[in-house]
């Protein structure tokens, strides 16, 4: 027995160069071709099957058209919605259209998820011999409670137990989390994971294994620097449990990154280096990574004309980084926190705004991120401006 772990997909508009978001249907649609051809029994999918929760027509016809070819075969694919996949305060996902028109299973339909006083209680399906459930992600800051309050309705005896979930766990480093590992349920042989695009094979947890397949396309630059590897996991198991795991490449675009070490030079002597490190190609993706002190302002690089000429040399993506370019100008602000909501307070606090800007500011955020009442926000505003 065979099944495939996938996960952020995001179709839809992840690039403004539509080429781009091309490259992202062509990954799906070599994981679809892939499962046609080599006939796992099902697939499951960790989340953010789109990029956005309100698709464009466009990218849900070809959703459907690839869904349909798994259908056509056989080939079952279980889901959990991922935090692209919920659109600005809707409760259900875009998913769901799909699991009403059997084109997919949505683990977090109505019928396999209940939220009651005594807990979350989550069914699942038993199929091929292999139990699934999930979780699905959230458009906000995630609650370690859901998972500390899963109910999980046992089922019939089944050789793998499989739990589907879109969250970056703590063991994948704290500074990143947004769910604490040890707050998912126990008792399972694989967690399919989603959420953190690049791809981490064989976290150990309570007698299972955690795994993340990673974006099937890079959503950004740090993605294409950092794990420059796309794929999805095959997954072997039997009655004696799983029996082999196999991480599968995507076929991706080409990278050129070249890091330019400014020190001390002009930005005309910059931009040159750039240029001549290029080469003619068809359809590379490019990155140029600028470093050190330059001589001068960062303002009087001409980053259009760097970009200019590599387009017309060929390339089809260009990014021109200079987080870690300084001028003479530069100053510097250095951060101690280590979670997101503390950096976002110690960042503005050395920007200079007071603690009462600060507070509304985080205010602001979190009732942007879920379902607030505007009107309560609009009074909140306008005590801040009266004071
Ligand atoms: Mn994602």
């Amino acid at each position: 027995m065979r099944f495939i772990h996938v996960g952020d997909t995001h179709i839809g508009k992840v690039y403004k160069d539509e080429r781009r978001n091309e490259d992202v249907k062509d990954s799906f649609r070599q994981l679809i071709d892939y499962a046609i051809k080599n006939r796992p029994d099902f697939i499951v999918h960790a989340g953010d099957l789109f990029n956005e929760g309100d698709p464009s027509l466009n990218d849900l016809l070809f959703v459907t058209d690839e869904l349909n070819k798994l259908r056509q075969n056989g080939i079952k694919i279980f889901i959990v919605p991922g935090s692209h996949d919920i659109g600005m305060g809707e409760e259900d996902s875009i998913v769901e259209l799909f699991d009403r028109n059997g084109l997919l299973v949505n683990l977090n339909s109505k019928r396999y998820i209940k939220y009651t006083d005594e807990g979350v209680m989550l069914r699942g399906e038993t199929y091929h011999n292999a139990f699934i459930c999930g979780i699905r992600g959230k458009r906000s800051r995630v609650e370690d409670e859901i998972f500390k309050k899963l109910k999980i309705a046992s089922s019939d005896p089944a050789w793998i137990k499989i739990f589907l979930f879109h969250h970056t766990i703590s063991s994948l480093g704290e500074q990143f989390k947004d769910l604490d590992t040890e707050s998912l349920p126990t008792g399972f042989n694989y967690y399919a994971a989603g959420h953190w695009h690049g791809h981490r094979d064989n976290i150990h947890y309570n007698g299972g294994v955690i795994q993340y397949p990673g974006s099937t396309e890079y959503c950004d630059e740090k993605e294409m620097v950092d794990n420059p590897d796309r794929g999805f996991y095959v997954v072997d198991y039997g009655s004696e449990g799983i029996t082999g795991m196999e991480y599968v490449k995507l076929k991706t675009r080409e990278r050129d990154i070249f890091r330019i070490n400014c020190d001390g030079r002009s930005a005309d002597e910059i931009e040159s280096e750039a240029k001549a490190l290029m080469k003619k190609n068809y359809g590379k993706l490019l990155i140029i990574k600028l470093e050190g002190k330059m001589r001068g302002q960062r303002g009087e690089l001409d980053v259009a004309s760097v970009k200019n000429c590599a387009l017309s040399n060929g390339y089809v993506y260009v990014s021109v980084n200079s987080s870690k370019l300084s001028d003479k100008d530069a100053t510097s602000i250095t951060l101690q926190s280590k979670d997101i909501a503390s950096v976002e307070k110690e960042f503005l606090k050395a920007k200079g705004y007071s603690d009462k800007e600060i507070e509304l500011a985080d205010f602001m955020m979190s009732a942007a991120e879920t379902k607030s009442d505007i009107s309560g926000v609009i009074k909140r505003i306008e005590d801040a401006m009266r004071q």
